[in-house]
């Protein structure tokens, strides 16, 4: 394996910090065991935790207005799994990459699979897109995809799944994520319901390509880039497809995809109840699918999900295994720094989660007892979980401080040297 940091930069900087975290580690671990709370199997648990990146959450982001790139941006895949690789390397929690094609695609995937894999790293769930068209693209998807009126752009979009399925058999992946931009900026403009059927059609041939251990997770979202109504507009929508469409079907929840203040953790634990949770994009929202990174605007709705999934593993309906991908449009920031920040957020947020006294929870919760119930939940959240998550990181290799070290690292200026301009481009993700 040939990690993109020198382990000897990695190892100088923890050597600086390993001192004080000795002694917060041991601190927190007295605190705990008073509440009957091993620090050493919260940390292993931590330890075993991970969630995906995207190829392209790599690079610079952008809103419906602009794209403002940065020097030493990723300009092809390969550039993508070093800078992945990089984010890995600090924080240990991601050492999966989710490809999105055709953004992602080579002629070689065998080939691909081996150059991750010299990095430190998998495929996870594979993305198909239908919402742009490509350069050479036989039929538009301008009024839809799956769900297109014209058969013609429906085989098409059906096709394309198809070949991303086919590209993730090579690459190692077990998932296809689908989300389609297809819906309507009037009222009148398509029929509600048979734009939804067009849509099953479709999908159920997709569905019929799928391996036997593979799932195809749909992701609703509820506007944008149709501004009146989607074709898979909510999580209703998306689990009564993954029901018609069958077990392996499974629906996906992007956090941003909701009304302001839908109450998530409670569709995480609706869709659990009836086995179709399948995966999480994790990013953070004020407003609507902002994209913006994990845990920065609503801490703590984050720790309220990964409450619910830590009650789904503990009384599994079906099978447990949701695929966790990071979803988020990096636009102000160095894409490598938001991931190591929010890779930092989500798994905290894990690790508070675990630390639940689930057995006064639910003694509180049967009692009717709201405030006991309420603390036990307020108790974990209030922990400062920094030690543990650093203690993990540091016994897999990674850095104490995930962003100091980058930083020392200068790897953005020394690829600003070596790269090209990724231009200015489109601004959306
Ligand atoms: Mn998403």
């Amino acid at each position: 394996m040939s990690l993109p940091l020198s382990d000897e930069l990695i190892a100088e900087a923890n050597v600086r910090e390993a001192d004080a975290l000795e002694e917060d580690y041991a601190a927190l671990g007295r605190k705990l065991s008073r509440a009957g709370l091993d620090i050493d199997s919260i940390k292993n648990r931590v330890a075993g935790f991970s969630v995906a990146v995207p190829s392209w959450g790599a690079g610079r982001g952008g809103t419906r207005f602009a794209k403002f790139p940065i020097p030493g941006e990723p300009t092809n895949i390969h550039e993508k799994l070093t800078d992945c690789a990089v984010v890995n390397q600090l924080c240990r929690v991601t050492p999966r990459v989710s490809p999105h094609f055709p953004w992602d695609k080579v002629s070689d995937y065998a080939e691909l699979r081996e150059e991750a894999a010299s990095l430190g790293l998998g495929f996870d769930a594979v993305n198909s897109n239908t919402f742009q068209d490509q350069p050479g693209q036989a039929h538009s998807y301008a009024t839809g995809s799956l769900s297109a009126t014209d058969p013609h752009v429906r085989d098409q979009a059906i096709a394309h799944n198809i070949e991303c399925i086919e590209i993730g058999r090579k690459l190692g992946s077990r998932d296809l994520t689908v989300w389609v931009g297809d819906g309507t900026n009037f009222p009148g403009q398509q029929d509600l319901t048979r734009s939804l059927d067009r849509y099953l059609e479709a999908a159920a041939e997709v569905y019929a390509a799928l391996p036997d251990d593979w799932r195809m997770l749909l992701e609703h979202k509820l506007f944008e880039p149709a501004f009146y109504s989607s074709v898979i507009s909510d999580w209703g929508s998306s689990i009564l497809a993954a029901q018609e469409l069958g077990d392996k079907a499974k629906c996906l929840v992007d956090l941003g995809h909701h009304a302001p203040n839908t109450n998530i953790e409670q569709i995480v634990a609706r869709l659990h109840r009836f086995g179709k949770l399948g995966g999480f994009h994790f990013n953070d929202s004020k407003y609507g699918d902002d994209d913006l990174d994990s845990g920065s605007i609503n801490p703590h709705q984050l720790f309220l999900i990964f409450n619910e999934l830590i009650e789904a593993e503990a009384h599994p309906r079906g099978e447990f295994r949701p695929s966790y991908m990071i979803d988020q449009s990096h636009n102000v920031t160095d894409p490598i720094e938001s991931m190591l920040s929010s890779a930092e957020a989500i798994a905290g947020s894990f690790a508070k989660a675990l630390m639940v006294d689930r057995e006064a929870l639910h003694a509180a919760q049967d009692a009717n007892d709201t405030m006991m119930a309420f603390q036990a939940l307020r108790r974990a959240y209030n922990i400062d979980v920094a030690p543990i998550l650093a203690k993990a990181r540091v016994e897999a290799g990674g850095a104490i401080d995930v962003l100091g070290t980058y930083r020392e690292s200068r790897w953005r200026e020394r690829k600003a040297q070596e790269r090209k301009p990724v231009g200015l481009g489109a601004g959306i993700v």
